[in-house]
């Protein structure tokens, strides 16, 4: 088989480049290790800033998002039992929009479906091949058959455990990371959210998140240590836990109910550097992962898919290779700021094992200086709602 594109994974970057394409009469091949409804359990991300929103109305995937998605015209920050807000839209004009990715990839699998592209679920053993030559091709097999698909590019859209990144040798590949030593236990459920915008909290028995889905779907995060497992953590040890990190009034008006969902998320920051060899193109957590504080891993994703998908059109359109060129070099100035904006906001809001009096000082005197100074919430509202691509 011969395509123009093969697009190993089919997560949100993966699915959201393929339907651009297809947009632009650019033929991909979708592979995907597991099955649709695998793909569509794993609970993630919420907040879309306005540069992915346009993406999927370019894709033609967004009507669904902009009837059931709230647009959130600024957020809630909660510290020492007190809690401030910050207005996006009075700070920057825009807003942000909530809407689960779960949501999102669902409707970009619809539409995939709807178009008759090719995608190929439960493929095992990806293999790219070649892609610092001109006619790279990638193996696998599916339900025990041996696969080829001969491509002009490779697009590596398979998240952070992926083959992609692994492709790339050693000699040429550079990887920034850092972990921190605390997760985030995460927990969905059937009741109304707590407030009508998000709220971030740094109590002093660690860090809580107050998010959404809808009007009767919850998610609250509250940090974990590593160790611990989510079957630790019974619902109600849960809740008397994330009321305790939240002001008072928040925590008295607090609706709680069984847990439909329980996970625990390790947090870690990770760069790799070149996001492109040869023929093959890194998108989204392949290449790149954020600690989920400041809702920028998905968002980055798409920032990604636009520079490649700017790329590849002016390839196939223009014969005109810049933007492939400057994809990696383009693609990793936003990343860094975004690495930057979550590594900031998660030192601002959890508690570290290590955290002397002094660290406890600065950190609650970085709030203070976030809740009274117009500059300061504009600079974070500005990272917050997206950075231009
Ligand atoms: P994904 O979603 O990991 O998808 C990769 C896909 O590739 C498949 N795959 C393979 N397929 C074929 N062959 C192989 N060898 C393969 N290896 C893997 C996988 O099965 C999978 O389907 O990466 P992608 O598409 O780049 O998307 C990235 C986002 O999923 C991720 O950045 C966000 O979920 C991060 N994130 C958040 N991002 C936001 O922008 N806003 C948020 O509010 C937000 N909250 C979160 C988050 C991530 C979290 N966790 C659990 C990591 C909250 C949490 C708790
Ligand atoms: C979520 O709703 O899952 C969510 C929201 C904001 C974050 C992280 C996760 O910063």
């Amino acid at each position: 088989m011969r395509t123009q594109v093969v697009i190993v994974g089919g997560g949100p970057s993966g699915l959201l480049l393929g339907q651009l394409l297809h947009k632009r009469g650019i033929d991909a091949v979708v592979l995907e290790r597991k099955t649709r409804d695998y793909v569509l359990g794993r609970i993630r991300a919420g907040v879309l800033e306005t540069g992915l929103v346009a993406l999927m109305e370019q894709a033609g995937v967004a009507d669904r998002l902009h009837r059931e998605g709230f647009v959130h015209d600024g957020t809630q920050v909660a510290f020492n039992g007190e809690m401030f807000h910050v207005d996006f839209k009075k700070l920057t004009g825009t807003p942000v929009i909530v809407y689960g990715q779960t949501e999102l990839t669902r409707d970009l699998y619809d539409a995939r479906e709807a178009s008759g592209a090719p995608i190929e679920f439960e493929v095992d053993d990806v293999v790219i091949h070649d892609a610092d030559t001109e006619s790279p091709y990638v193996t696998y097999r599916l339900h025990g058959q041996d696969k080829r698909i001969d491509c002009d590019f490779v697009a590596g859209c398979d998240g952070f455990h992926g083959v992609s990144r692994q492709t790339i040798p050693l000699t040429v590949r550079r990887e920034y990371e850092k972990t921190y030593p605390f997760g985030w236990l995460g927990v969905l459920s059937e009741t109304p959210p707590v407030h009508d915008e998000l709220i971030y909290s740094n109590s002093e028995r660690g860090f809580a998140l107050c998010s959404m889905r809808n009007d009767h779907l919850s998610r609250y995060y509250i940090q974990c240590a590593l160790s611990d497992s989510p079957e630790d953590w019974t619902d109600d040890a849960f809740w008397q836990e994330l009321k305790r990190r939240l002001p008072e009034a928040v925590a008295d008006r607090l609706i709680t109910g069984p847990s439909i969902e329980k996970s625990i998320a390790p947090l870690r920051s990770f760069v790799t550097e070149p996001m492109r060899w040869g023929r093959l193109f890194l998108c989204g957590d392949a290449a790149h992962i954020v600690p989920p504080t400041g809702a920028k891993g998905l968002n980055t994703a798409a920032s990604d898919v636009q520079y490649l998908l700017t790329g590849l059109c002016q390839w196939y359109e223009d014969g005109d290779s810049d933007g492939l060129d400057r994809y990696s070099e383009k693609a990793l100035l936003r990343i860094w700021k975004a690495e930057r904006f979550s590594w900031w906001f998660s030192s601002l809001l959890h508690r570290y094992p290590d955290q002397s009096e002094f660290d406890l000082k600065m950190q609650q005197s970085d709030i203070a200086f976030l809740r009274d100074n117009e500059a300061q919430q504009r600079a974070f509202a500005e990272n917050y709602v997206g950075l231009p691509y």
